[in-house]
C-alpha cells in the first residue's frame, strides 16, 4: 500500500482524526514555531493552514509521531512508542538488506510537480511562505527537504537524497547544510577532486511521505539510489520525472520543486546561520555552498510542507530516529556475537547507543561497545555507547543506568577514544563550520569517544562476578499475585 503523494496522506490522516485544517491565519513565522512546539509536547497531529500573507497552505508536523510513520510505512501503529519504533526501523533494515525487493523509479512525462514552471528572474522563493522560526536564526528556513544529486563521476551510482536544512540568503539563492559526513559532502568531494565547480541540485518538498523518511535514513552507501530503497517500502517503484534546467530526477507527485546549480568552490561559500536545530541548540553560522534556483516547478495549488527542530520531541527526530538507525542495526547484527537489540534514544538526540547482547566471552562487552561507536557513518556516529545484558531493558534509561551504576568500574570499564572526525553538529565537538579547500564544508570537527561495558562482570575476566540479581522467592511471588485480594490492600 503506497500513498501517491502528500494530499493523499493528508486524506488518510484526516479520516484517521491525525490531521487538523485551522481556520484563522497564523501572523507569524514565531507563531507557527510556538504552535508545533507544543504539538510536539503533546505528541499532537498533523496542522494545516495558512499564514498572513502567503496563497500557498502550509502543512506541518505530518511525521511528528511515530505512529503516523508507521502509516506512511503502510504499518499498523502499535501501543507503545518502542513497538512504533522497532516496526519502523526494522521493515526499513529489513528493505535495506533485500535488494532483490528495490525497484527502479519509473521516469514520467507530464508530472503534477511540473503543472507550473517558474524559470529566469521570475524565480522568488520568498512567495513560498518559509520563516524565521525562532528569534536567534540567521534567516528563513526550508526544513523538511528532499535534496537531491547525484555523483558526477560515476554515472551508475544512484541518486542521493538528504533532509539538509536550507536558508534563504536572496529570492533565489540559498545556503545547503552539506557535511562532509553526509552523502551530499561525498558527492562535493568526489566532483570538486575531478575539477567540477558546480553541481546540479534539486530539492523536492512534499509528496510521498515514504520519500521524506527515505531522505533521513542513512543507506551505509552513497553509491545506492535511495529512491530505488522508497519502491522496496512503497511496494511499488517511485514515479519520477526529469527537471526542466538541470540533469536530475526527481519525485513526479512532489508539491513544490527547487531546480537549480550548487557552488562547490571554496570561494564560493558563504555564511549561514544560526540555525534552531534539533539537538536542542542554536547552531552557530557555517560557511556552506550556494545554491542557485533556476527554476521553481510546482503543482497548481501547492502545499508547502515544513517542519521545525528543537523540541525533545521534534518531528525531524519523530522521522529520522528509527530511519537513521536501520543501518546501524544490520551492522551490529552482522558483527556483534551475542548481539540482541540495539537503541539510541531519541532525547539524548542519537549521541548515546545503548546495545544488549548475551554475553558468551569474556571482554566481549567491550567488544560490542566499540562495535556500536563505529557502526554509524557522518550522523548515524554515537559519541558514546553503552552495553548490558539481556535482563536490562534498554528502552527503560532508569534500568540502563541501573546497570552502569552496579556492573561497571570506571577504571576497568570504561573506554575513552582520543578525538575522531565527528559529525559537526554534535554541540560538545571542537573545531568547526570551514571550508576545507579538498573535501568539503564543515570539515573540521573533532571529538573522543566513550564506550561503557556494563554487563555483568565474570570471573574469567579477573573480576570479582557481578552478584545475583535479586528476585522474590518465585513461588511466594505467584501465590501473593494470584492471592492479591485477600490481603486487602488493592
Ligand atoms: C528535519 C531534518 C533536518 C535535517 N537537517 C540536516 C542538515 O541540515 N544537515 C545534515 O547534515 N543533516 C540533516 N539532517 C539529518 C539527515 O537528513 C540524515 O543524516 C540523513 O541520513 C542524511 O542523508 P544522507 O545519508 O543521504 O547524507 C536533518 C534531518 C531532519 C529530520
Ligand atoms: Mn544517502
Amino acid at each position: 500500500m503506497a500513498f501517491k503523494d502528500l494530499r493523499e496522506f493528508m486524506e488518510y490522516l484526516e479520516k484517521k482524526g491525525e490531521l487538523k485544517y485551522l481556520e484563522n491565519k497564523l501572523q507569524s513565522g514565531y507563531e507557527i514555531s510556538a504552535l508545533t512546539w507544543e504539538l510536539a509536547d503533546k505528541l499532537g497531529p498533523a496542522v494545516c493552514f495558512k499564514a498572513e500573507g502567503y496563497d500557498i497552505p502550509l502543512v506541518m508536523n505530518v511525521h511528528g509521531t511515530l505512529e503516523r510513520n508507521c502509516m506512511a510505512l503502510g504499518l499498523e501503529p502499535k501501543e507503545t512508542e518502542q513497538e512504533n519504533f522497532l516496526q519502523i526501523r526494522n521493515r526499513i533494515a529489513d528493505a535495506l538488506e533485500h535488494k532483490e525487493t528495490w525497484k527502479k523509479p519509473v521516469v514520467v512525462d507530464n508530472a503534477p510537480c511540473q503543472e507550473v514552471v517558474i524559470t529566469g528572474d521570475d524565480v522568488d522563493l520568498y512567495k513560498i511562505p518559509v520563516f524565521k522560526w525562532s528569534p536567534l536564526d540567521g534567516g528563513p528556513y526550508i526544513t523538511l527537504t528532499n535534496v537531491i544529486t547525484k555523483d558526477m563521476v560515476n554515472e551508475n551510482y544512484g541518486q542521493n537524497t538528504g533532509m539538509y536544512r536550507v536558508m534563504i540568503h536572496e529570492k533565489n539563492k540559498t545556503g545547503v547544510m552539506c557535511c562532509a559526513t553526509q552523502d551530499i559532502g561525498i558527492h562535493i568531494a568526489r566532483a570538486r577532486a575531478k575539477g567540477f565547480k558546480k553541481i546540479p541540485l534539486a530539492i523536492a518538498l512534499g509528496g510521498d511521505p515514504v520519500v521524506n523518511i527515505m531522505s533521513t535514513t542513512k543507506m551505509g552507501s552513497y553509491i545506492d539510489d535511495e529512491f530505488e530503497l522508497a519502491g522496496a517500502l512503497r511496494g511499488e517503484a517511485l514515479e519520477m520525472t526529469k527537471c526542466k534546467t538541470i540533469d536530475l530526477l526527481v519525485p513526479a507527485h512532489a508539491e513544490i520543486i527547487l531546480e537549480g546549480e550548487l557552488d562547490i568552490t571554496p570561494e564560493g561559500a558563504r555564511y549561514e546561520g544560526t540555525f534552531a536545530e534539533w539537538m536542542g541548540y542554536y547552531e552557530e553560522p557555517m560557511m556552506l555552498p550556494v545554491f542557485t534556483v533556476t527554476a521553481i516547478t510546482t503543482r497548481k495549488d501547492p502545499y508547502y510542507q515544513s517542519c521545525i527542530l528543537g523540541h525533545p520531541n521534534n518531528e525531524g527526530e519523530m522521522i529520522r530516529m528509527p530511519a537513521i538507525q536501520a543501518n546501524n542495526y544490520n551492522v551490529l547484527k552482522r558483527t556483534v556475537v551475542g548481539f540482541r537489540e540495539f537503541w539510541a534514544p531519541h532525547k539524548s538526540r542519537g549521541y548515546k547507543v545503548v546495545v544488549q547482547i548475551d554475553k558468551r566471552y569474556p571482554g566481549w562487552g567491550k567488544q560490542a561497545a566499540l562495535a556500536a561507536l563505529v557502526s554509524g557513518q557522518g550522523m548515524a556516529a554515537a559519541n558514546y555507547s553503552v552495553v548490558v545484558d539481556e535482563d536490562i531493558n534498554i528502552f527503560d534509561q532508569e534500568e540502563v543506568d541501573w546497570a552502569i551504576a552496579t556492573r561497571v568500574d570506571p577504571a576497568k570499564d570504561v573506554i575513552i577514544l582520543p578525538e575522531t572526525g565527528v559529525y559537526p553538529l554534535n554541540p560538545a565537538a571542537s573545531g568547526r563550520s570551514d571550508v576545507d579547500p579538498v573535501s568539503g564544508y564543515t570539515e573540521y570537527s573533532f571529538m573522543g569517544k566513550m564506550a561503557i561495558d556494563a554487563t555483568k562482570k565474570i570471573a574469567s575476566e579477573n573480576r570479582r562476578p557481578t552478584g545475583i540479581p535479586v528476585q522474590p522467592d518465585q513461588e511466594a511471588l505467584e501465590k501473593v499475585k494470584r492471592d492479591w485480594a485477600k490481603y486487602g490492600l488493592d
